[in-house]
């Protein structure tokens, strides 16, 4: 629905830009939304609502004891089969879960997902999403964002096994506002961990991956 009206509004902004300007060769600005097609443009808009829904669903928003969570239990092969609890069919498994939920999401919002697995930097490795250096590109709603915690400056290492933390992107404007899973409400990291909104700088990240429509 979203794609449907905003479609318009950008010719319209383009056009009035033209007729006050005179200038035709004047240029949108240069954020990749200008070239993501209507597909790609639905599968953002579902996966920041899929996002959402998830952060306020009780039933899969907490992990339990030992990190036992939805999200490894939904992919079936991650991580242990230690824990005891169930979501209807879904029993949940015990794994450092950020992975886990940003693939979950991916899916249910219509994006690839295939080579993504439990590791943060399968989102570098796999052929699923299309990787941005950070600095060489405007991160976008629905993106996943690679954050990598330690080392002198942020890296990919041996082909994204530095990658500790991945996310997914709701909005950007110099500052990141992101849905994360494995993670605490805030940065001061006490509490039980889930699915949170958080607030990050940029500081940590690595890159960006975008999503690609299935
Ligand atoms: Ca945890
Ligand atoms: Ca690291």
């Amino acid at each position: 629905m979203l794609r449907v009206t905003s479609a318009p509004r950008v010719t319209t902004s383009l056009l009035v830009a033209a007729v006050a300007g005179g200038a035709l060769t004047a240029a949108p600005p240069a954020t990749a939304s200008a070239t993501d097609g209507p597909q790609e443009q639905s599968i953002r808009t579902q996966i920041v609502a899929h996002a959402e829904i998830e952060r306020s669903n009780p039933e899969h928003n907490r992990e339990a004891a030992r990190d036992c969570n939805f999200y490894s239990g939904y992919w079936g092969n991650s991580g242990d089969n230690i824990c005891s609890k169930w979501t209807g069919p879904i029993k949940w498994r015990s794994n450092q879960w950020c992975a886990d939920f940003v693939r979950f999401v991916w899916k249910q919002g219509g994006a690839r997902v295939n080579g993504l697995d439990p590791f943060a930097g399968s989102f570098y490795r796999a052929p699923a999403g299309k990787y941005h250096k950070k600095g060489t590109y405007r991160p976008k709603p629905g993106d996943a964002v690679l954050y990598d915690w330690d080392g002198a400056r942020p890296g990919l290492g041996n082909n994204g096994w530095d990658i500790d933390h991945v996310g997914v992107v709701t909005s950007y404007n110099g500052k990141l506002t992101t849905v994360e899973g494995n993670t605490t409400r805030t940065s001061s990291g006490t509490g039980t961990e889930g699915v949170f909104q958080r607030s990050r700088s940029t500081k940590r990240v690595v890159g960006y991956v975008s999503p690609r429509p299935r």
